[in-house]
Parts: C-alpha cells; structure tokens; sequence
C-alpha cells in the first residue's frame, strides 16, 4: 500500500457560530444519528458513559441561521437530562471540518453527512456495481475541500482479475492509500480495521458497494442492514439511509453513510479546483500565466506535467471537465 505523496491543502472551515457556552451541569456527548427533530447522543463522560440518549435542540439553538445543519452526526453537544431518558441539547461544539454535501436542488443548504471526521474512506466495489473513477474524483474534491485525509477502499475484489483492480485503482495508489478489501471473504479487513483505529472515520460511496457489509465484517458488534444490488439497474437500493456513527473501540470511531449518488458540485470554488488535485499541487505556479486555468494555454506546467507522464490523463481530464463548468453546476450519477 503506497503512503500519499502530498500534503493536503489547507483552508479553514467555518465553523458553526455558536452563541453561548456550555451551560453549568451540562455533560459533553457524541452525536450518532439524527432523526429530523431528535438526535440520538451518546454521553463521553462518566455521566451515563455508554447510554443511548434521545435528544432534542433547545430552541435558542434552532432559531439560529446557518448555512448548514445546526446538528449533525458527529457534533459534539453539550446536553442536560431530562427525564424518561431524554435529553436537551444546550450548546454544539464548533466543527474542525466536516464532509459536507450540498443539497440536491438548493444553492444555499449544505447537508452534512460527517462533522469531525479525522478522515474519509472512499469506498467502491470493482464489479456489481462497476466502479467510476470520475465519481471517486469528485468525492475526492469534498474532502479535499475541507482538508479531509483521504483513504480508498476497493470493495468486492474476490470478483475481479489483479489486473482488472490495478486497471482502475492503479493511478491512485500514487494519491491516497488504496485498501483492496473483500466484505465477504474477508481479505484485506483486518488491516483495514487497523487504519481506522484510535480515529473517526466517514465510511462513503455509491450505493450498493459494501460500505455496510464492510463496516459488519469489521466490527461484528453492530448490525448493520445491507441491501442487494438491482440486478435490472446495476445498482444499489439505497439501504442505509442517513448516517450513523458506531464506537467501535475506545476513540474509534465509524460512520456508515449512505450511498451518495447525486454530488451537486456548485460549491466548488472554481480557481481552487485545481488545487484539489493533489498531484498537481507541485506544478501549481510553475506556469506561465499566472491564472492559468490548465485547459488551454501555452506553458502550462500541469499540461506539461501530463504530456510527460508525471500527472495522470484520466485525472487531468475529470479536472477539465470539472474545470469547463460542464459539471460544475449540474448533478452527477
Ligand atoms: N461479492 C461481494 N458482495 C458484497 C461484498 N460486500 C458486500 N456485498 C454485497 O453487496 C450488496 C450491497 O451491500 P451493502 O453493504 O448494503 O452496500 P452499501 O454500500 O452499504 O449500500 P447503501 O447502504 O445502499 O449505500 C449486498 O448484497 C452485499 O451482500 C463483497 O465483498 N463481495
Ligand atoms: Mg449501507
Ligand atoms: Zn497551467
């Protein structure tokens, strides 16, 4: 397994305003799974350490204008106890970062499938469904917009060829580290488990891929539902729905997300497009024009860079067609 070979870029998030502080004889708790109105919070400290909690967000806190969701999954909240069990939700901890997807057909309303994750694990199966590289590209963007360690997982490779895996995983393993992983024989999951422990981990992808069957393989503990692929479609059914996060060890934690299929690219700042793309970071600002978008102009540094073999055509060309606009403003399946 190759180690990345580039610094992630940085940029700050905005975290959540918040406005006040949490109040006395509030406890601090994990948000795990969010059901519109109730939050289920799991508390960290030794107040009804290990419970599951309903909770609800105190109204000061709803009314506030955000440009995402005032609560998510994996927000850390400060909470006090009702009774029966429930639970109020005082106080959300600014975000680090979050994996973040905008809506499907709104401008303004970002969705967040993951607050405070330490990385993303990119998951795609190598048949049934067939993997898309150019979707993985795009993944690739929303982490590396909020500055998310990026980890692959090639799923289902009891059904492919070596050759056939490295044909469509090959590029990558140059990028990120590319974990070759099979739910059903369980090849490969044992050190994928190790690459998650002692962090919080956004286990996404397209639906029908295994993120579910993986997550069960690797932590037997939990039951997750997972769905058999349309055999009419080729794809996933849509299974998991919304996300949830599981301790799975003391600081370790992982999200179950689910399939992503519509990635509205429209947030994307299209000048910091191409220092998304890791690999050419180290040509950035070796090109002759200053703002050289790296689609048309004459000594460009990145067009260099693929013509000699030392950037990837295939990444190249998911940069241009991002980079043209084609999809920058449209949904992608
Ligand atoms: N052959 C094979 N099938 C697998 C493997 N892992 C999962 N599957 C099958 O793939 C299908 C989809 O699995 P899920 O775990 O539900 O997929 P998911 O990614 O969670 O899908 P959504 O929840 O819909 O996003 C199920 O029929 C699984 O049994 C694997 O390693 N090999
Ligand atoms: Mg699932
Ligand atoms: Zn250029």
């Amino acid at each position: 397994m190759a180690k990345p070979r580039y610094r992630t870029a940085t940029q700050t998030n905005e975290a959540p305003s918040v406005v006040n502080e949490p109040p006395a004889g509030s406890h601090r708790a994990k948000v795990v799974r969010a059901h519109g109105l109730w939050y289920e919070v799991k508390p960290v400290e030794d107040h009804r350490a290990g419970e599951t909690i309903i909770a609800t967000m105190k109204g000061q806190l709803k009314r506030q204008k955000r440009k995402s969701d005032i609560v998510a999954v994996g927000d850390w909240v400060w909470i006090t106890d009702l009774p029966d069990n429930e639970a109020v939700i005082e106080y959300v901890e600014p975000r680090n970062r979050a994996l973040i997807r905008t809506a499907r057909h709104t401008r303004d309303t970002e969705q967040v499938i993951l607050a405070n994750p330490d990385q993303v694990l990119f998951t795609f199966s190598i048949a049934d469904p067939e993997p898309h590289t150019r979707m993985l590209d795009r993944f690739i963007i929303l982490a590396e917009m909020q500055d998310i360690p990026v980890h692959i997982a090639v799923n289902k490779i009891e059904l492919a060829t070596p050759e056939r895996i490295e044909e469509f995983f090959g590029i990558y393993r140059d990028l990120y580290p590319v974990h070759l992983v099979s739910a059903h024989t369980g090849q490969g999951v044992g050190e994928l488990r190790g690459e998650l422990m002692g962090k919080t981990t956004a286990v996404a992808g397209p639906s029908g891929v295994g993120k579910s069957s993986l997550l069960n393989a690797i932590d037997p503990s939990h039951r997750r539902d997972t769905g058999e692929v349309s055999g009419a479609t080729g794809k996933g059914k849509h299974t998991t729905i919304g996300s949830r996060l599981y301790e799975i060890d003391d600081d370790t934690w992982v999200a179950d997300t689910p399939g992503m299929r519509a990635l509205a690219m429209h947030a994307i700042d299209p000048l910091k497009l191409d220092s998304y793309f890791v690999e050419f970071r180290p040509f950035l600002g070796e090109c002759f024009y200053q703002d050289c978008t790296h689609v048309h102009e004459p000594a460009c540094a990145v067009i260099e860079a693929v013509e000699l073999g030392a950037i990837n055509r295939a990444r190249y060309e998911s940069y241009v067609s991002l980079r043209a606009g084609e999809e920058l403003s449209q949904e992608n399946s």
